[in-house]
């Protein structure tokens, strides 16, 4: 089963567009959790376990777990390992550099990781994104309109065509999709360009929209404009809200509710039956 066919169908069992951000940091983490490699385990399973049957997706980012070093690396394996085979993984790496070192790149997160998904970086053009499209089964999610206070300084100027960017990076990554597995990153803090970028793409290509939570994104106006006509293939990613709103014993509980808050909203809004 190729990723999107794997996206779609953990998303009806659950009624959930809801992706939950796997993104580990010390500081953060409750008090009854112990600050060490094996404690940030534990917590992650944890979240997992309670979190499982009210997700479409986890997304950890690679970033949380190289800080560790190679421990971190064998974290992360064992984290993709542990989500349960129904459920896609998308890893959040940011990849892309020339085609021969994407190649290897996508090795590691296919081959090795065995991720379903990966996060990657246009900047560079097609051929650098090329080696993971040809991954058929994998979603390759570029960046499209990222979600952070600085995307407008690049992303938002005009080039010579009177288009922006980020909108010729749409344009230009659907003359790729030769596979059917492109998808598209762009943040819940921009609602009314994920309008326009959902009307631009048509409703076959999955987007991730991050940034509901502690970046401030608007759930509804993401889940409506967001998602294509039968309400489908708007993933909300939602990371420190969810893993750290709650600070003590309770944690597991407080991270529960705050996914079926989300799950509950998505549901109304989308008709999810
Ligand atoms: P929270 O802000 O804690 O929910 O985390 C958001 C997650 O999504 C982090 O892992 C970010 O690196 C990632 N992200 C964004 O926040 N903004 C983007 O535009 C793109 C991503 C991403 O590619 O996932």
């Amino acid at each position: 089963m190729n990723f999107k066919a794997k996206l779609i169908k953990a998303a009806n069992t659950n009624k959930s567009w809801l992706c939950v951000g796997l993104d580990p940091d010390l500081d953060k983490l409750p008090s009854p959790v112990t600050k060490s490699l094996s404690g940030t385990e534990e917590f992650l399973k944890a979240i997992i376990d309670s979190t499982k049957n009210l997700v479409c997706a986890y997304k950890p980012n690679s970033a949380f777990y190289e800080q560790f070093g190679a421990e971190g690396i064998t974290l992360l394996k064992g984290i993709i390992n542990y989500i349960p085979d129904d459920i896609p993984v998308i890893l959040d790496a940011k990849r892309g550099d020339i085609g021969n070192t994407s190649k290897m790149y996508a090795a590691a997160a296919f081959d090795y990781l065995r991720a379903d998904a990966i996060t990657v970086n246009p900047y560079m053009g097609h051929d650098c994104v090329k080696p993971f499209l040809d991954y058929q089964d994998k979603g390759i999610f570029v960046l499209c309109l990222t979600s952070n206070p600085s995307s407008s300084e690049f992303q938002k100027q005009y080039l010579k065509n009177q288009t922006m960017l980020y909108e010729q990076v749409a344009r230009t990554a659907l003359t790729w999709n030769k596979n059917d597995n492109l998808c598209l990153v762009v943040g819940a803090t921009k609602p009314e360009e994920l309008g326009e970028l959902r009307q631009l793409v048509g409703g076959d290509i999955p987007i991730l929209i991050p940034g509901v939570g502690a970046q401030g994104g608007d759930l509804e106006l993401s889940l409506r404009n967001g998602a294509n006509s039968k309400g489908e293939l708007a993933i909300i990613n939602v990371s420190r809200s969810v893993l750290y709103t709650g600070k003590d014993n309770d944690y597991v509980d407080k991270a529960r509710a705050e996914c079926l808050r989300l799950v509950s909203t998505m549901r109304s809004v989308l008709n999810l039956a």
